[in-house]
């Protein structure tokens, strides 16, 4: 009846896990507790739960996105204090071989899938529509089921804190260690199912932006006008549209061999392990541009914003950034340089993948050259921007070297490699996700952020990085490998004792950071962002207020410009109003998408025990709840043209009282206040 499901699956002999377990269920219930006694959960079904709206849909990709962040580092921390621990003359440590790959191959998989990829959806999610100008993304309903599917896959790997264990594969999960013979516990089918529902997530929210940015654009915004986050981010959906169905089909095998005794991959009956590491990496290696190229966006941003200049060399940036996309598919043999191809094979992969260095060199410059002789506001941001310029180049280094094959043979599985992907990831992905989370949180929110504690939570950032993976570099070059749950040699101890520290020093830039938003709340009052534009924006998110209305734009922007808000405040048509305003259609809020991804979990968790019924049952209540959404008619709601009006009017007011009319009527020839460059000045191309 409850297929491999039992007792036994409840009983944890770790002491850390049930620990684990009792933090989780306890914050479940208190979070539980307090929203009932608040009374809360009307709110939160009506506003959040149901809501198909981008703004709020951001919001909750990004509170996930931080609460993954904790758990992804927390099992960091265990994995470093254990090599740590053993460095410090403690024989074994303190795990068991089985739960110290379950934390390696958790921190992996929760860093990148439940971290990374929902904070940049997140991101996407608040700023991709507002700055081209639309009411909402192309298809809202899907939107809220993206997230709800995301949310769903994170439960699978939350749940198996309690019931049964994680998987012990590593994050690429490789057979034939991940075949049922070698790992017959449950973990490596959570993480099949987790990936799964949180891969058809992405790509779903793929489509979804894709048509989005082509079709939903204001009028004017040409393509070699939009902004450069929106072209990265349109790569990047690219990307996740052609890249992830490649893994949704390698896992979906993976199942079949484990689930059904298939032998896709097997070492018998004509299976063939390779075939997985190459769809895997088919998948994985565009995966590491959808995390980095929205990053790029960002800085781009960032960067002309804060330098008050036009962003150098655009369509450079537009090439590059295509040429990225589509060199992304073309490298993914270095992730196996020593699995037996012939060597012309390997060296045509080392040079495509040296090839990618390239165009993104040609980013880092544009970015130096924005700089150059800009009226340099220095902004949290820009310390992110040259943290991540000067350490981003770094790791892209350590990547040519293990580009080449013959390298790569000595480095491979080694802790070079663990120290190269950190070094690309944390400055790229991370730092870039801070920056921008910096950058647009007074737009969802009306406020903004600290910059004290928030500068602290840089330094901590940057120099823990460079404490904690530098060792890594040397451990690499020693020899030893990466996932190593004890070592006899000393040497390695030292260093495995700094990079500890490192870590430490990560930690109390979290720490920081969550200091910042809490301090920020606090103090939310004094830090109102009331003119919707605090950081003398460029693009059409600043043209509406600080959280936007439902409907972001009571009237749509028309585009002129590159920089279309920038070119409207020296035109004076900036916060120009219409003579009259219009009706406004809105989509209606739905609970579908819940209830749907709350199908895809059982279905999942179904899977994963081997219990049919209930995968059957969860699949039909999805497919029957997909039907019955079909048939139903939902033309949405109509905002009048009175309540627009109300809520014009009152904006209008706001920006009055604060000064803002005057501060950019001679933005043209003496800049505005806050730098006094000329306005034409900063919209000047020609350098
Ligand atoms: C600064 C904070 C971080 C620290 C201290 C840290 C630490 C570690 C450690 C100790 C390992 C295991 C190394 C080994 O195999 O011996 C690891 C693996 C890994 N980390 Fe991180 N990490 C951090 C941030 C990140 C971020 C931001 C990402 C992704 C966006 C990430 C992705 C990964 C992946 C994919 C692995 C490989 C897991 C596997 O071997 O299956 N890490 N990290
Ligand atoms: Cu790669």
């Amino acid at each position: 009846m409850l297929g491999k499901l039992s007792l036994d699956a409840f009983m944890h002999d770790s002491l850390i896990i049930i620990f684990a377990n009792v933090i989780m269920i306890g914050s479940g219930l208190a979070l539980a507790a307090a929203i009932t006694y608040y009374g809360k959960w009307g709110y939160l079904y009506r506003e959040w739960l149901t809501t198909v709206d981008h703004k709020k849909i951001g919001i909750m990709y990004i509170i996930f996105a931080f609460i993954w962040l904790l758990r992804g580092l927390i099992d960091a921390s265990m994995v470093r204090a254990q090599q740590a621990a053993i460095g410090a003359g403690a024989e074994e440590g303190f795990l068991h071989a089985s739960h110290f790959a379950e934390l390696f191959t958790g921190h992996g998989t929760m860093m990148i899938f439940f971290m990374a990829m929902p904070f940049l959806i997140g991101l996407m999610n608040i700023v991709i529509p507002t700055q081209i100008g639309a009411r909402d993304v192309a298809f809202p309903f899907l939107n809220s089921l993206s997230f709800w599917l995301t949310a769903a896959a994170g439960g699978l790997v939350m749940i198996s804190l309690l019931i049964g264990q994680f998987s012990t594969a590593g994050w690429t999960g490789y057979p034939p260690y991940s075949a049922l013979p070698y790992s017959p516990s449950a973990g490596v089918d959570y993480w099949i199912w987790a990936l799964q529902i949180s891969g058809i997530s992405t790509t779903l929210t793929g489509v979804n932006f894709l048509v989005t940015i082509m079709k939903k654009r204001a009028p004017g915004m040409t393509l070699m006008r939009m902004p450069m986050f929106i072209w990265t981010s349109l790569c990047t959906n690219i990307l996740m549209v052609l890249s992830f169905p490649a893994l949704t089909v390698v896992l979906a095998l993976l199942a079949l061999d484990r689930s059904f005794g298939f032998h896709f991959f097997t070492g018998d009956m004509g299976g063939d392990q390779m075939m997985y590491i190459n769809m895997f990496w088919i998948w994985g290696h565009p995966e590491v541009y959808i995390l980095v190229l929205p990053a790029f966006g960002i800085f781009s941003e960032i960067t002309a914003t804060y330098c008050n200049k036009r962003l150098f060399g655009y369509t450079s940036m537009v090439w590059a950034t295509m040429a990225i996309a589509f060199l992304s598919f073309t490298v993914w043999v270095h992730h196996f340089f020593t699995m037996g191809q012939d060597s012309t094979r390997n060296a045509a992969f080392g040079i495509a993948t040296m090839i990618i260095a390239i165009p993104t060199g040609v980013k880092i410059y544009d970015w130096m050259w924005t700089m150059f002789r800009g009226r340099i506001e220095f902004k949290l941001p820009m310390l992110w921007l040259i943290g991540f310029l000067i350490t981003f180049t770094m790791g892209g280094m350590s990547g040519v070297l293990l580009a080449i094959p013959g390298a790569d043979f000595k480095m491979h599985n080694s802790l070079f490699l663990v120290a190269h992907f950190h070094n690309v990831l944390v400055p790229g992905t991370m730092f870039g996700l801070m920056a921008g989370f910096y950058y647009w949180f007074p737009k969802s929110f009306g406020f903004t952020l600290n910059e004290k504690w928030g500068r602290h939570s840089f330094w901590g950032w940057l120099i823990g990085f460079y404490v904690a993976f530098v060792p890594l570099y040397m451990l690499g070059i020693m020899g030893m490998p990466r996932r190593m749950v004890t070592y006899d040699n000393p040497a390695w101890g030292p260093w495995l004792i700094v990079a500890a520290i490192g870590l430490l020093i990560v930690l109390y830039g979290v720490f920081a950071m969550f200091m910042q938003i809490y301090v920020s709340i606090r103090d939310r009052d004094q830090n109102r962002d009331v003119t919707g534009d605090p950081w003398g924006g460029r693009t059409l998110e600043w043209a509406t207020s600080s959280p936007p209305p439902e409907y972001n734009f009571a009237v749509i922007p028309t585009v002129a410009d590159r920089d279309p808000f920038l070119d409207m405040k020296i035109r004076g048509t900036a916060y120009e109003r219409p003579e009259k305003y219009e009706d406004i259609h809105m989509p209606n809020s739905t609970p579908d998408g819940v209830i749907i991804a709350g199908f895809a979990f059982i279905f999942g968790f179904g899977f994963v025990w081997s219990i049919w019924w209930l995968a059957a049952l969860a699949a039909l209540g999805m497919v029957v709840t997909v039907i019955v959404r079909g048939c139903r008619d939902d033309h949405g709601f109509h905002i009048p043209a009175e309540e627009v009006k109300r809520i014009e009017d009152a904006r209008y007011e706001q920006l009055k009282a604060s000064g803002v009319f005057e501060r950019i009527k001679h933005i043209k020839d003496f800049g505005d206040d806050r730098t006094g460059v000329p306005a034409n000045k900063m919209s000047n191309a020609n350098l």
